[in-house]
């Protein structure tokens, strides 16, 4: 019951992330049919240079790769990471748990992180069932914000 649930609303939730890419990915598809879609995983919050209050919306984006919760081993899943001004762990790596490496294991796409004023610099990642880091590709670019006082 509670593992329907939550791939139920892991469904939903892809399709919620997904929506937004699916028309411009249908357009690439007519023109090559065989290629598989590269994921891509970005910030659609903060923006990179932004500055922002010391507890600010985070919101992920995610293209052509699905969101579970935490411990749902659904094949093209994962669930989503903050990495705050730390390099990220190779693909098959698990990525720890500490101040430094959020876990979103609910399925979150957005949420709020508080920081001390100063200037970070964020990867968003997202990680298998186990917390393993899945490519390269679902590591995004660096985004730098300044959390001001
Ligand atoms: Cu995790």
């Amino acid at each position: 019951m509670r593992l329907s649930t939550l791939l139920l609303r892991a469904a939903v939730l892809g399709a919620v992330v997904l929506s937004a890419p699916v028309a411009a990915h249908a357009q690439q598809a007519a023109a090559k049919p065989a290629a598989q879609p590269a994921p891509e995983i970005y910030f659609r919050a903060p923006r990179d240079g932004a500055t922002v209050p010391t507890t600010f919306a985070v919101e992920f984006g995610l293209r052509n790769y699905g969101v579970a919760p935490a411990g749902v081993s659904l094949a093209g899943t994962g669930h989503f990471h903050v990495l705050i001004n730390v390099e990220p762990p190779a693909p098959g790596v698990m990525i720890p748990a500490d101040s430094l490496h959020r876990h979103f294991g609910g399925g979150q796409i957005e949420t709020t992180l508080t920081l001390a004023p100063g200037t970070y610099t964020l990867r968003a990642v997202l990680a298998d069932h186990e917390h393993k880091v899945i490519s390269r590709e679902l590591i995004s670019r660096p985004i730098r914000i300044t959390v001001r006082r």
